[in-house]
């Protein structure tokens, strides 16, 4: 759509320059995670963010997600927190307990504390479609998640003012 003029445009820019963030990432399907957080910290560092605003938190399932998110945006020190986590379907409903619930506080956690939280948690019906989606080359959720979380952080500052 044509830009108008009178009309006011606000947009979150793709630069995370001067801010801080915060990577909550569970340990529950680990080597899939780690890959994650090698795209996360990758997104981050490729658009301006310094290592030393980075930190990571690392919690046992994506069940536990939201709260460990909802203590770090608590501490005020982050201008956005991005979670990350892998829960794939098994025999079970168990996958839709904990998919369900890991979408939902994220959600809230995000909502209650005004801050940009993001949802970087793979669910999906098999392995094969989870290591799709954190693939080293191309296709990394853990990726696209931090520049979601540079977007939002942005997008919330200049709302805000
Ligand atoms: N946690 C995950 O992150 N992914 C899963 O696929 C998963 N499955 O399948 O069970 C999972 N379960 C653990 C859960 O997140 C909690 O850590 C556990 O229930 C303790 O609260």
């Amino acid at each position: 759509m044509e830009k108008n003029t009178e009309i006011l445009n606000i947009e979150g820019q793709f630069s995370g320059e001067g801010k801080k963030f915060a990577i909550v990432v569970s340990r529950f399907n680990e080597v899939l995670c780690e890959r994650l957080l090698k795209g996360a910290v990758q997104g981050f560092l490729r658009h301006q963010v310094l290592p030393e605003n980075l930190t990571i938190i690392r919690c046992p399932g994506a069940f536990e997600l939201p709260l460990a998110a909802k203590k770090a945006a608590e501490t005020k020190r982050f201008d956005a927190v991005v979670c990350l986590g892998a829960v794939v379907r098994g025999d079970t409903p168990h996958f839709d307990f904990v998919a369900g619930e890991c979408a939902s506080g994220i959600r809230q956690v995000a909502l209650e504390t005004g801050l940009p939280v993001i949802f970087g948690v793979l669910t999906t019906n098999t392995e094969e479609q989870a290591w799709q989606r954190a693939g080293v080359g191309g296709g990394n959720k853990g990726y696209d998640a931090a520049l979601t979380a540079i977007e939002m952080a942005n997008l919330i500052q200049k709302i805000g003012s």
